[in-house]
């Protein structure tokens, strides 16, 4: 987060029951070398579906476990299966940012030990879907937006209806839960801005408790 004082005047704003947006509250120049150092020793891949089609976006993961996909299935393991090594530590800098971000949409104690990580390039995008591999659903889920800004997908119980659309840009965080657990999301990059340090490449971190 920026300092103390973001905390107290953070604007968290409720943008469909139960997902809450902060705008610019997680700092890009604090997290990206601590992400450059994840991404060195488990680099972005991309990963396949059970049926076997490459996924749209590469990801990595830090933490104690991390999320796959493969001919098995999705899933968390406690190992990089590229390198066989435990997923890079989660730093104690991302801990406290989901912890405090969790807090302000009334989730504490919210203890992350998974943190999935995806990287977009400009047109790339994360088709509609729901997240229900996480054994405890009462738990929130935090992310964070870096790099250019991308349209984010607000569906609901079903992906059949029209979504509610929002532009996230570099720094903003929400925080799902409770009924929104199991909403239908999706990400598009195409029409997205360029950031100045980052350039045509959006960062997303998402914190779960597995
Ligand atoms: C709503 N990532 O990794 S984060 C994902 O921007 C994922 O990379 C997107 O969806 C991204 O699974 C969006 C926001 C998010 C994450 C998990 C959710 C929204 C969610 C779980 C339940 C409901
Ligand atoms: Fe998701």
């Amino acid at each position: 987060m920026k300092d103390l004082f973001t905390d107290i005047t953070a604007a968290i704003e409720e943008i469909h029951p139960d997902v809450y947006l902060l705008r610019d509250y997680a700092d890009s120049p604090t997290l990206l070398p601590l992400i450059k150092a994840i991404t060195e020793q488990a680099p972005f891949r991309f990963m396949h579906t059970p049926g076997g089609k490459r996924l749209h976006i590469s990801m990595t993961n830090c933490g104690d476990v991390g999320w796959i996909s493969d001919a098995q299935g999705y899933r968390y393991v406690g190992t990089d299966p590229t390198s066989n090594r435990p997923w890079p530590a989660m730093p104690q800098a991302f801990i406290e940012l989901a912890q405090r971000a969790a807090a302000l949409a009334q989730f504490h104690p919210f203890q992350p030990n998974a943190c999935l990580i995806n990287h977009y390039r400009m047109g790339q995008e994360l088709t509609a879907h729901q997240d229900k591999n996480e054994p405890d659903l009462s738990q929130p889920i935090v992310s964070v937006s870096l790099g250019m800004s991308a349209r984010f997908q607000v569906y609901g119980k079903s992906r059949s209806q029209r979504p509610l659309e929002v532009e996230l840009y570099d720094g903003d965080v929400m925080v799902w839960g409770r009924s929104a657990r199991l909403i239908y999301h999706g990400v598009k990059t195409q029409r997205s801005l360029p950031h100045p340090e980052l350039g045509e490449h959006r960062i997303n971190l998402t914190f779960r408790r597995v």
